[in-house]
C-alpha cells in the first residue's frame, strides 16, 4: 500500500447540505443602518498586500468591510477582492475540524479527532524524525503571515528549511537581478513612486487586472496626471487601454526590445551622465555590449517597429530620472528571468531613477522590535548549501527544489509545515512530485482555512481560522510613510477552527519548547511590541493604523556620496558576481521556441475579483467572476470554428487538457497567443462552488523554464491547442 493514498475530504468533512444564501452570498440582505454597529480594525488577508480597514457588524453579524482612511498603504480604501474578505469568514466549506490520516479496514482514509489527538501525534512524529534523521529535517512550506509562528517552532526544534512560492513561482527573479545590480531588491511592497512619474513603462505588469491596491491607485493618479505609460504586453490588457504607447511584443522577447533600448540610451547619448559617473560601474562593458543591439534587430525578434523604439526610449530619456520602468511582481517567465530583470534594473540606473522622484523610491519600515525569547539552537546543517548547491545566489528558499529533495529515502527533508499553500496549484508540472515527495516523508502536515488539493496528501489537516477571527503579526511595511496596523478578530472562530498562533504555541510545549512562545495569549507579544514604539494594543484597537514620521531620506541627496551593498559599492551595470559564479556579467538574448502549427503560447494574468485560486471559492467574489474564459484571437476561432461562448478544453504541448473552459473571441490578443485568467479549474467537490469551473493554467506548464541563477520556475514557455467541445471523447 502507498505511505499516503490522495484522499479527498468531501466524505468525512460532512459540510452537510449547501445552504443556498450561505453558497451564493446572498441571503436575503438586511438593511443596514437599522442595527446597533460596532467595528473593529482588521488588516486585509485576501491578498498579502495588507491593507487596513474596518469590518462592521450589525446587531452581531457581519455587514462589510471597508477601507480604514488613516490608512497611507492602502490610500483608505480595499479593491474587489478585499471588500469581499466576509465571503472567507462565511465560507460553508471551510475546514472545520482536525482530521488525522488512518487506515481502517485496510483503506486509508481521514478520520476527525480532537486537537489534542492532532497535535499529540505531530509532536510524536517530529521527536521521531530528530531521533532517525536529526532535528534539521523538517522544512516549512508557506505563504502567508501566519507562517510565521511555525518558522519560530520549526527553527527552536532546529530546523531552518523554509520557501514560499512568492521567490521561485513569483518575485524572486527581480529581487535577485536588482540586488546583483543595486546590491538591494525591489521588496513588498514594490518601491516603485509612480504618482510622481512623468513616465511609466510596464513590461507585462497588468495594472488594473493586477490589483494591488495602492500600486493602482498611484498608477491610475499619475495617468490622471497625464504621464507617458508605455505598455509592452502581447495582450491589449487594462493597462494597455491608458497608455500613449502600446508595444504588443511577440512573446518571450522582452529582452531584446530592453537591450534595444538600452542601445539607443547609450548611443544616443541619453542616459543620466551625472548619475552615471557618480554611481555605477561597468558603462563601457555594457556599451560595447550592446553594439549589435539596434532597434532594426530588436524589430525582426520583437515585431516593435524600429522607429517605435527609438521614440518610446527617447520619451522615457525626456522624463527622467521621474521615469518608471515597473520591475514586474511575477516575473518567473521564460527561465532568463533573472537576466531580464537585470536589463530592467540596467536601464533604471541608465535613466537615473533609483532612488529618484518620480522613479524608486527609499522605503521605510517602524523599528520594531522582537518579542524577546531564547535563541534558537544553532542548525546541525546549513540546509542551503547542502539542498540548493546548485543556486548559490538565491538567498532564500526555493520550493521546487524543497519537493524535489523530499523524493526519496536519500531525501534531506522528512517532514513538511505547509502553511496556507494549494502547492500543486503554484507550482507548476508539481503535482507528480508532491505525490512522489508524500510517499517518502515522515510527517505533513497541513494547516489551511480551506480543504484544497494539498489537504489530499496529509497526515494531519488543521482548521486555521480565517483573518477576521484571529490576531495576526503587526503589519510593519517597508513605505513612503512608516505605519503599523493591527487587526483584530471581528468574530468568535467558526466551528472548531483556531488561529495559526495557538497552534504552533501547543505543538512547542508538547516538544518542551513552549519558552519560544512565553505568553497565553499572543495579545501579550503585540502589546510588548506596541509599547517599545509608544503605541499599545488599546491603542491600535482604536486606530487601527497608526503613521510614524520618517527618521530617513526618500531619495538620494542630490550630488552626495553613496554606497551600495554590492562588492564594488557601485551600482554594477556589470556584474563580477554573475562572472565569477559563470554566468553572463551582461544580460543577452536567447530566442524564445515557437508555437507548433495550430498550437499558441499559454498566456496568463489576474483579474480584478480573485486572487489566485485561493478566493474563487469564496461565495461573494464567485458571484463577481464564477469562471475564466479563453481569449482568443478571430482569425484564431475561425480557423476553429469557435465563437464567444462555446466550450473548448485547452491541450498542452504534452498531451495534458484542461476542464472545458468558455471561450471569448476578441482582437485584444494576439493571434499566436490565447489567454486565460489563473486560479480556476479546481477538481474537489469538497470546493463546492469552485469545483470544475473553468481551466487551470498550471496543470497545462508542463514544460518548465527553470532559471540557472536563482532556480525559478518559467511558466510561459507552453503552448495549447484548442479542442472545441464536439472532438471531445
Ligand atoms: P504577470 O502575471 O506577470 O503580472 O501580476 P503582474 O506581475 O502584473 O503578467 C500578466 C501580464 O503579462 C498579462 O497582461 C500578459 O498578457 C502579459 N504577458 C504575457 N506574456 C508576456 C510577454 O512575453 N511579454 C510581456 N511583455 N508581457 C507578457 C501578478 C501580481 O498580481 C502578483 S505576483 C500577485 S501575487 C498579485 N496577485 C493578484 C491576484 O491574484 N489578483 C489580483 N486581482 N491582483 C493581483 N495582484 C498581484
Ligand atoms: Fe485586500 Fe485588495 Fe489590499 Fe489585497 S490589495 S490586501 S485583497 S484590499
Amino acid at each position: 500500500m502507498k505511505r499516503r493514498e490522495f484522499l479527498k475530504l468531501s466524505a468525512i468533512v460532512g459540510a452537510g447540505a449547501a445552504t443556498p444564501g450561505l453558497m451564493t452570498g446572498c441571503a436575503s440582505p438586511r438593511l443596514p443602518g437599522t442595527g446597533e454597529v460596532e467595528t473593529s480594525p482588521t488588516v486585509c488577508n485576501v491578498c498579502f498586500w495588507r491593507c487596513a480597514g474596518t469590518v462592521y457588524k450589525e446587531d452581531g453579524q457581519p455587514w462589510k468591510i471597508e477601507g480604514n482612511p488613516g490608512d497611507l498603504h492602502s490610500e483608505g480604501r480595499f479593491c474587489t477582492r478585499g471588500s469581499g474578505g466576509l465571503g472567507m469568514y462565511r465560507d460553508p466549506d471551510r475546514l472545520r475540524q482536525p482530521m488525522l490520516r488512518v487506515t481502517e479496514n485496510g483503506r486509508q482514509t481521514f478520520k476527525p479527532v480532537s486537537w489534542d489527538e492532532a497535535l499529540d501525534f505531530i509532536a510524536s512524529r517530529m521527536n521521531g524524525i530528530a531521533e532517525t534523521h536529526g532535528d534539521d529535517r523538517l522544512c516549512l512550506l508557506s505563504h502567508g503571515v501566519g507562517g510565521a509562528y511555525f518558522r519560530r517552532l520549526l527553527a527552536a526544534f532546529g530546523s531552518t528549511g523554509f520557501a514560499q512560492p512568492s521567490f521561485a513561482q513569483c518575485r524572486g527573479p527581480r529581487d535577485v537581478g536588482f540586488a546583483l545590480t543595486f546590491g538591494e531588491g525591489v521588496g513588498s511592497p514594490d518601491r516603485t513612486d509612480m504618482e510622481k512619474s512623468r513616465c511609466i513603462v510596464l513590461i507585462g505588469s497588468h495594472l488594473g487586472e493586477n490589483l494591488h491596491n495602492s500600486q493602482v491607485q498611484t498608477w491610475i493618479k499619475a495617468v490622471a496626471n497625464d504621464a507617458t505609460v508605455i505598455t509592452v504586453d502581447p495582450r491589449f490588457s487594462v493597462a494597455a487601454g491608458k497608455s500613449r504607447y502600446w508595444l504588443p511584443i511577440r512573446p518571450g522577447t522582452d529582452m531584446a526590445l530592453l537591450l534595444a533600448w538600452i542601445h539607443v540610451l547609450i548611443h544616443e547619448g541619453l542616459f543620466d551622465r551625472d548619475y552615471v559617473a557618480r554611481y555605477t560601474t561597468g558603462l563601457e562593458q555594457l556599451a560595447e555590449h550592446v553594439l549589435p543591439f539596434s532597434p532594426e534587430w530588436a524589430f525582426l525578434e520583437t515585431g516593435i517597429e524600429a522607429d517605435l523604439i527609438r521614440e518610446t526610449a527617447r520619451e522615457m530619456a525626456r522624463h527622467a530620472p521621474a521615469t518608471l520602468v515597473h520591475p514586474g511582481r511575477h516575473v518567473t517567465w521564460y527561465g532568463d528571468d533573472t537576466q531580464r530583470s537585470r536589463a530592467i534594473a540596467i536601464l533604471s540606473a541608465l535613466l537615473g531613477s533609483w532612488g529618484r522622484e518620480g522613479g524608486y523610491f527609499i522605503p521605510e519600515s517602524v523599528q520594531l522590535p522582537g518579542y524577546p525569547t531564547p535563541e534558537p539552537p544553532e542548525p546541525r546543517s546549513d540546509w542551503m548549501a547542502e539542498v540548493q548547491k546548485d543556486y548559490p545566489l538565491a538567498p532564500v528558499g526555493i520550493t521546487n527544489v524543497i519537493i524535489e529533495d523530499s523524493i526519496g529515502d536519500d531525501a534531506f527533508f522528512k517532514g513538511w509545515f505547509v502553511y496556507g499553500t494549494n502547492l500543486p496549484y503554484s507550482i507548476p508540472a508539481s503535482a507528480a512530485q508532491i505525490e512522489a515527495a508524500a510517499q517518502s516523508l515522515d510527517l505533513l502536515v497541513v494547516v489551511d482555512t480551506m480543504p484544497y488539493a494539498i489537504t489530499g496528501y496529509a497526515d494531519v489537516v488543521l482548521p486555521e481560522c480565517t483573518y477576521l477571527e484571529r490576531l495576526d503579526p503587526i503589519r510593519n511595511s517597508p513605505e513612503r510613510q512608516p505605519s503599523l496596523a493591527v487587526s483584530f478578530p471581528a468574530f468568535e472562530p467558526r466551528y472548531d477552527s483556531k488561529p495559526a498562533w495557538w497552534i504552533a504555541k501547543q505543538i512547542a510545549e508538547r516538544l518542551g519548547l513552549g519558552a519560544h512562545f512565553p505568553w497565553d495569549d499572543y495579545a501579550e507579544e503585540l502589546d510588548w511590541q506596541l509599547q517599545q514604539v509608544g503605541s499599545s494594543l488599546d491603542e491600535m484597537r482604536r486606530l487601527g493604523v497608526k503613521n510614524f514620521p520618517r527618521t530617513t531620506a526618500q531619495y538620494f541627496e542630490p550630488g552626495g556620496a553613496r554606497e551600495f551593498r554590492t562588492p564594488s559599492g557601485r551600482i554594477e551595470l556589470y556584474s563580477e558576481t554573475l562572472a565569477a559564479y559563470g554566468y553572463d556579467p551582461l544580460p543577452g538574448y536567447t530566442p524564445p521556441t515557437r508555437p507548433p502549427e495550430r498550437y499558441f503560447h499559454l498566456n496568463y494574468g489576474r483579474a480584478p475579483a480573485h486572487t489566485f485560486g485561493r478566493t474563487i471559492n469564496n461565495p461573494t467574489l464567485f458571484e463577481l467572476m464564477p469562471e475564466n474564459a479563453v481569449w482568443v484571437n478571430p482569425l484564431v476561432a475561425r480557423d476553429f470554428g469557435l465563437r464567444s461562448g462555446d466550450y473548448v478544453q485547452l491541450r498542452n504541448q504534452d498531451g495534458v487538457t484542461s476542464n472545458r473552459v468558455r471561450v471569448r473571441v476578441t482582437e485584444r490578443i494576439r493571434p499566436d497567443s490565447v489567454y486565460i485568467v489563473h486560479g480556476f479549474g479546481h477538481r474537489d467537490p469538497r470546493l463546492r462552488l469552485a469545483d470544475q469551473r473553468g481551466a487551470d493554467d498550471n496543470d497545462l506548464m508542463t514544460r518548465v523554464l527553470i532559471d540557472p541563477i536563482m532556480g525559478g520556475t518559467g511558466m510561459r514557455g507552453n503552448f495549447v491547442t484548442l479542442v472545441p467541445e464536439e472532438q471531445l471523447a
